[in-house]
């Protein structure tokens, strides 16, 4: 088990679009395995390879209090979205302490391989819904806060790069 560091925004490796998961071997088993627990240490309910700088189609869930739900998803698939959207508060480990609205489908079907390199479909509603839609978009290089208006996403930008100085001193 190991704790993997999360790339903060506006840390450009966040952009990098991921490639297919070639096959569920060892290597992808340990890596759901670190990104749980990383996922877990930093209380979040997900977490995209992208933040961990590994730029494969992988994802890790757990909506549960206990940490005992965990969820793999490799090369996740939307095969059914529903009609309605809704404004949701999002936060992203990636961009520590923000929060604001953005539109996501209410529900969503999912069909990916599970750390078993099992294929299945996940049916996602509510909090469930709006987090694999959040991961996905890790994967495609997009970070929440570019659904919303240049002068937000600017001023997230100078409050992270401004954190990350006092961090460095
Ligand atoms: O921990 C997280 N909480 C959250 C809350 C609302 C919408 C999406 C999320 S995902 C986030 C963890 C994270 O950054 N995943 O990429
Ligand atoms: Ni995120």
């Amino acid at each position: 088990m190991a704790l993997l560091p999360i790339l903060c925004y506006p840390d450009l490796r966040l952009h990098t679009v991921a490639k297919p998961v070639a096959a569920v071997d060892a290597r992808i088993r340990q890596l759901c395995s670190d990104m749980l627990q990383t996922m877990y240490e930093a209380s979040g309910i997900g977490l995209a390879a992208t933040q961990v700088n590994v730029h494969e189609r992988l994802i890790v869930i757990d909506l549960s209090q206990e940490h005992d739900q965990p969820l793999v998803l490799i090369n996740p698939e939307l095969v059914w979205t529903s009609e309605g959207k809704h404004l949701n508060e999002e936060g992203c480990l990636s961009v520590p302490g923000i929060y604001d609205g953005v539109e996501r489908f209410d529900a969503v079907h999912v069909r990916a391989l599970d750390a078993q390199g099992h294929s299945r479909v996940i049916e996602a509603e509510g909090l469930l819904a709006v987090c694999i839609q959040h991961e996905m978009d890790h994967l495609l290089g997009k970070v929440f806060v570019e659904y919303l208006s240049p002068l937000k996403r600017n001023r997230i930008k100078t409050k992270m790069l401004k954190a990350q100085r006092e961090d460095a001193r």
